[in-house]
């Protein structure tokens, strides 16, 4: 059974206002052998906003900024900027995060020519309630009635944990979100497509967009992705998360899947047992305990090195062989 083997903390909450109650769930990115590292920054009261780090290789922080990179200044993030997720395609920065108003957790974006300087495109998930949501979405599927019991609220239908694939697919842009309980897959030429009239229609056929639904026991509340996928010979890596319900709460864990390389709707395969557990101080006890929230990777040789919120405060690194990952998810082929 392959398990990360773990480095420790690397990055812990400061005194500075922004950042007194958690630093957690990066997004990751590597730029020559320094990676840019965008952290979720949670100020008590928990107000989220993005701060900033440089590494110089996998583990060693050279920079920190004493200010956050992007905070609310707009009405659908006016609560807080939470879970970034990077890539870069062509050249462009992207930059998701979940958008959260104090009542609704949507899927925001934002891009940069150089990894410093974001110009914030807005929410790019459907802005629908619930109930348009279930009613399209049950027209020709049968809706697992966790749907209900996760987004049945009084408010806008929740979507998050957005993750864009780092190059474009057959031409198109190809990005991961997740309505509870399952991650869905959407495929586009130009964001600009994103309209009212496409959720419409993607929701009416959402059993043709759901790539992941929980399949194992330490995933069965529900899942979530994680790291944007890495690229392999064998397929898409996805490290993402499972939750699972336990009489101490909810238990987050990492895992592992793959999938295909020219159609990403296709599992080729999936760990039967999680990467990422829950099991040191940091990760059993925090703002939230029983947390591993993996989010960024970063690729050194075969060495790929996982990052991820631990506890919902501090954040911490993992490192594991792409090989003997890849190996072992190919000892656990998807039918
Ligand atoms: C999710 C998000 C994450 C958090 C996780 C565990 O819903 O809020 O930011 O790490 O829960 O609490």
């Amino acid at each position: 059974m392959i398990r990360i083997k773990k480095e420790g903390e690397l990055l812990k909450p400061t005194a500075l206002e922004f950042e007194n109650e958690g630093v957690l769930n990066p997004a990751t990115i590597r730029k020559g052998d320094d990676i840019l590292f965008y952290y979720r920054a949670v100020e008590k009261g928990n107000h989220s906003s993005i701060g900033f780090c440089r590494l110089s290789g996998p583990l060693t922080v050279t920079e920190r900024w004493t200010k956050p990179l992007l905070f609310p200044e707009h009405d659908y993030e006016a609560q807080g900027l939470e879970d970034p997720r990077v890539v870069k395609i062509d050249d462009v920065y992207y930059l998701t995060y979940t958008a959260w108003d104090g009542a609704n957790a949507c899927g925001a974006l934002a891009t940069s020519t150089d990894g410093i300087h974001f110009e914030k495109k807005g929410l790019i998930v459907a802005q629908m309630d619930f109930p348009r949501f279930k009613k399209l979405a049950s027209t020709n599927f049968t809706l697992n009635e966790k749907y209900t019991v996760y987004n049945d609220f009084n408010h806008r239908l929740w979507d998050k944990d957005v993750v864009f694939f780092p190059r474009r697919i057959n031409g198109k842009l190809y990005f991961l979100h997740r309505i509870k309980p399952d991650v869905q897959l959407v495929a586009v030429n130009d964001l600009s497509e994103l309209t009212p009239a496409f959720w419409e229609d993607y929701f009416l056929h959402l059993g043709d967009h759901i790539v992941l639904s929980s399949k194992h026991a330490h995933e069965v509340s529900y899942v979530g992705a994680g790291a944007p996928p890495v690229e392999t010979a064998h397929g898409w890596l996805l490290i993402y998360h499972g939750v699972h319900e336990t009489k101490h709460g909810y238990v987050y864990v990492g895992c592992a899947a793959l999938l295909d390389l020219n159609d990403p709707m296709k599992e080729i395969a999936r760990l039967p047992h999680p990467i990422l557990v829950p099991e040191r101080v940091w990760e059993v006890r925090g703002d939230v305990d029983n947390v591993c929230f993996p989010t960024g990777t970063a690729v050194f040789g075969d060495a790929l090195y996982i990052y991820y919120g631990a506890g919902d405060e501090v954040i911490a690194t993992g490192i594991v062989s792409i090989t003997e990952l890849v190996n072992e998810l190919l000892a656990h082929k998807s039918v």
